[in-house]
């Protein structure tokens, strides 16, 4: 029998992209559940070719579901993963809920597939779309040299903030549109997008780039910024990484991009970079500046790879390497994902 499958928060920016990757994966599931409050209950969507009407949240619903994806806010995450999980599901979640229980595995398949099994409560957790976004190269780098430290600096799409966040970015787009003065005196972009009271970004996001991204948790802190040190550590199994990042938004509506400066344990060269990350098949490496060949969000959206450019030995720390990393926070960095850890306990439930 194939396993059943329900995906929690199907209407949402990440539910979406996944109705569409379990459309164009391996067939590995049984039936498809679809899942969502009780507002969007009663739609009707297309997965892998077929109508789906979505069902309202409730215990009753994950009766007979052998793996449950939630890509819901950490709160409802929080409530309704160990239900699942009670009513015999395998939980793979993508909130922040239990990235940081010890005892809930953080995975990355390129990076640790095996902490799969590692599930005392029943519950995965899926890693931050910023996080993720770096993983598999850096994961593959450190198996070679030795991560040590981490600084980044990432440059952030809209839509990780969900439907609304793109959603705004289209609104300021249009407000701004034509007005060729724009940003050529203080304050004046501001004042031509809407009232930001209806934005999820602290400040305009059109013509602008934002430092804050996530929620603010004090000492000088953004929560996506704390979120790259914690899950990198866990994700890499180096629980004294010394990392440091700055999470900025960039009006880009989907691929997360980062600058990523890593330090090793042993000299790196651009050579033995390349090859280790050529070597990686879920990574791309697009790396020929003389020929502007690099990785751009608007060149690899709507794709599955990690993708690598600008790989240089930074010219003062012989162990260290600067990176540009792309990768589309809806996809790998969320519904590919946490499809492919549902793929592996598909397959071990199977096997
Ligand atoms: C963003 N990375 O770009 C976030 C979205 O912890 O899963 C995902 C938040 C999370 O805003």
């Amino acid at each position: 029998r194939k396993p059943t499958l329900a995906v929690v928060g199907a209407t949402g920016a990440v539910g979406t992209v996944m109705l569409d990757i379990l459309s164009n994966r391996p067939n590995v599931w049984g039936e498809i559940r679809l899942i969502a409050s009780a507002r969007s209950a009663g739609k009707v969507l297309r997965v892998r070719g077929e109508d789906v009407v979505v069902q309202a949240l409730s215990p009753e619903v994950f009766d007979g579901v052998d793996v449950a994806m939630f890509d819901v806010p950490d709160e409802v995450s929080a409530e309704w993963a160990p239900i699942a999980a009670s009513r015999g599901a395998v939980v793979v979640d993508n909130s922040g809920a239990f990235r940081m229980d010890p005892d809930v595995p953080l995975v990355v398949p390129e990076v640790n597939p095996e902490q799969v099994r590692n599930r005392p409560k029943g519950i995965i957790s899926n890693p931050n779309c910023t996080t993720l976004s770096m993983m598999a190269a850096l994961g593959a780098l450190h198996r070679e040299y030795g991560l040590r430290e981490l600084v980044v600096a990432s440059y952030q799409a809209v839509s990780g903030a969900g439907v609304a966040g793109s959603q705004r970015l289209y609104d300021e787009l249009e407000a701004v549109a034509g007005d060729r003065t724009l940003g050529t005196v203080a304050g004046d972009v501001r004042k031509a997008v809407p009232d930001l009271a209806g934005s999820p970004f602290a400040a305009p996001i059109a013509l602008n780039v934002v430092p804050a991204a996530g929620s603010y948790k004090g000492d000088g802190w953004f929560s996506e910024e704390l979120k790259v040190r914690n899950e990198s550590r866990k994700i890499l199994g180096i629980p004294d990484l010394k990392v440091s990042a700055t999470c900025v938004r960039v009006p880009v509506v989907t691929t997360h991009s980062l600058a990523v400066h890593a330090t090793f344990a042993k000299e790196v060269t651009v050579e033995g970079a390349r090859r280790v990350l050529d070597a990686v098949p879920t990574v791309v490496v697009l790396d020929d500046p003389e020929n502007n060949v690099f990785p751009t969000p608007a060149d690899v959206v709507g794709t599955d790879p990690t993708y690598v450019g600008r790989i240089r030995q930074a010219l003062d720390f012989p162990n260290t390497l600067d990176l540009f990393i792309c990768g589309d926070n809806l996809r790998k960095g969320a519904a590919l994902n946490t499809a492919e850890i549902a793929e592996l306990v598909a397959a071990e439930l199977t096997s």
